[in-house]
């Protein structure tokens, strides 16, 4: 196992380099749309793929992520719902706690079921707080998880819950708003978060707008993570 993403990334993170990730959904995106949707995410100059949903079906993600190899060399990084999701294919694999949550499945469990595999597995395993901001919408994520997320008003707990995870030793942060989601994780917390954590940031869920990923990106933003406005096809640079 090598830590080449998560030295990329702090590397980036150290000299203000943004990164963006395109998140796939092997639930969403068939097979016969692996070739467009590289060279889609190719001219975007994505820094990475990530890949995972909440209701990806067992075996699909592996499937996915070979054939995915073979047409793009931008790192594969598994950003997975649940421990099946694991494929040793991918470049590494944030290792996500919902720390936003109050459900030991999310905290531990499924962590516990990924051992077996991970422990034979060359994947770059990178630890990563996973926090849940309101949205505005029932996410797939707070139904699957059964948790609720963190207000948008609540600043002082989306932060704390952050500078935990960093003290617990979390090499990443990552405020999710939910794919989908009405309303992006606010400036607010954004800019909160990132003041009280000396590791890098990630922020995605909702995020549809040049404006939204400039704004992501001016209050502190490392990595934005973009799923659903890539989906729906919209010209993200250009809105
Ligand atoms: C979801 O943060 C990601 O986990 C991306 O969200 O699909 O809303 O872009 P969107």
């Amino acid at each position: 196992m090598t830590n080449s993403i998560l030295k990329h990334i702090q590397k980036a993170t150290t000299n203000n380099k943004k990164l963006l990730a395109i998140l796939l959904d092997p639930d969403k995106t068939s097979l016969e749309e692996i070739p467009s949707i590289s060279e889609k995410i190719g001219l975007l100059k994505a820094n990475f793929i990530f890949v995972g949903g909440s209701y990806v079906k067992n075996g699909i993600t592996a499937v996915f992520v070979k054939t995915l190899k073979t047409y793009t060399k931008i790192p594969i990084v598994l950003f997975p719902g649940d421990y099946s999701q694991v494929t040793n294919s991918a470049n590494a694999l944030l290792f996500l706690s919902l720390l936003s949550g109050r459900n030991p499945e999310y905290l531990i469990e499924q962590q516990i079921k990924s051992v077996p595999f991970l422990k034979n597995s060359t994947l770059e395993i990178i630890p990563t707080g996973y926090i849940l901001i309101d949205g505005g919408t029932n996410s797939s994520v707070l139904k699957v998880s059964k948790t609720t997320a963190i207000s948008q008003n609540n600043i002082n707990l989306a932060v704390a819950t952050a500078v935990a995870g960093m003290y617990k030793g979390k090499q990443l942060i990552y405020l999710e708003a939910g794919s989908g989601a009405k309303n992006p994780v606010n400036s607010k917390i954004i800019s909160g978060v990132k003041e009280n954590i000396s590791i890098p940031l990630i922020v995605g869920g909702g995020i549809r707008t040049n404006q939204q990923l400039k704004n992501a990106y001016k209050n502190g933003a490392d990595i934005v993570v973009i799923g659903t406005a890539f989906e729906e096809n919209i010209d993200i640079y250009n809105t």
